[in-house]
């Protein structure tokens, strides 16, 4: 196959005006590169520089793919952001006559239910099912392997933790890996519509519907940027899916419980989210008998209960990430000390 490649068409002047000794620590210090790139809060003296690591790994990243079939993944049992970001980043590809194309892989890659009415509902399009993986992949959404070459995996876009399982990794905090791709492309590609309101529901989906403190006051101008007639409240309504209290409380620890290693101890948390709190004192009690971490998001009042180790913490805001939450348990922790 002859594919046809005009580069000058992405290409973009970089500033020149930046420190040039800065600059190089960063260009040859690839794990602090891609640390300042991740920050996106970092000193003004900074900001340039950041801004020019960013415009040059963007162009590291379309070189490679110029003379590749170029498959564009989202993370297994994907969600809206997943499938929106691969869908959207697919679509700039083509956009520079790179061959792109938005896919899953053949196994575990159902939407998850959380999305699945979300994305039924107001996704058309059908993603390429792969199944041979030995394909160029561009991951979105995560940086890990998950069972593909390193070989075989150009570069990623994340907003996740930086796993240094690949090289060409753009990851920043972002809301949303789509509100990510947006504040990365917008100054080369042109969005329509259609696309602004897709990196719109991701974003709500990844926030639960704009309520997480994930969702900064950076994300806030970027999506208020996208110019959207929706309704969030009623997205949500319709959308959010909370934990099914007809199932008892055994399935419900079950279906919502991740283990993480937290100074090499391990910590089982469930997250439950509802729209009341009327069953949680049953939930304390078992998280209590299991030696659980409990994170319970009442998302009418906009609270967040935490039951660890026999004490019970209560906030006036919503807190639903679990890193975010072990943070907190530490500088209480800490505080008490004191
Ligand atoms: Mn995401």
């Amino acid at each position: 196959m002859i594919i046809m490649i005009r580069k000058e068409k992405y290409l973009q002047d970089v500033d020149n005006e930046v420190k040039m000794e800065m600059y190089d620590y960063y260009k040859n210090n690839k794990h602090e590169m891609y640390k300042l790139i991740e920050n996106r809060n970092c000193s003004i003296e900074l900001k340039n520089i950041r801004n020019r690591l960013i415009e040059e790994q963007i162009n590291i990243l379309l070189d490679l793919c110029l003379d590749k079939e170029v498959y564009i993944l989202g993370h297994n049992n994907p969600d809206c952001d997943s499938i929106i970001s691969s869908y959207i980043l697919s679509n700039i590809l083509k956009s520079f006559d790179i061959s792109a194309h938005f896919c899953i892989l053949d196994s575990n890659y159902n939407y998850t239910f959380h999305d699945k009415k979300l994305l039924d509902d107001n996704f058309k399009y059908t993603p390429d099912i792969v199944c041979d993986i030995n394909k160029y992949f561009i991951l979105v959404d995560h940086n890990d392997l998950q069972g593909i070459s390193k070989d075989n995996v150009i570069g990623a876009i994340d907003h996740h933790i930086i796993k240094y399982e690949i090289d060409n990794i753009i990851e920043a905090e972002y809301a949303s890996t789509s509100l990510l791709i947006y504040d990365l492309f917008k100054n080369r590609y042109k969005f329509n519509d259609e696309e602004k309101y897709l990196i719109g529901l991701a974003t709500l989906s990844d926030t639960e519907y704009l309520t997480s403190s994930r969702f900064t006051k950076y994300d806030k101008i970027l999506y208020d940027e996208l110019n959207l007639d929706i309704d969030v409240k009623e997205y949500q309504r319709k959308y959010f899916i909370t934990t099914d209290f007809s199932n008892s409380v055994d399935d419900n620890f079950l279906l919502n419980k991740k283990e993480y290693l937290r100074d090499g101890k391990k910590i089982v948390r469930v997250l439950i989210t509802s729209y009341d709190d009327i069953k949680l004192d049953e939930y304390i009690n078992r998280a209590k008998e299991l030696e659980y971490l409990l994170i319970w998001v009442n998302y009418e009042d906009n609270t967040t209960t935490i039951y660890y180790n026999n004490d019970i913490i209560k906030l006036n805001y919503i807190l639903s990430s679990t890193y975010l939450v072990f943070k907190l348990l530490e500088d209480y922790k800490i505080k008490e000390r004191k």
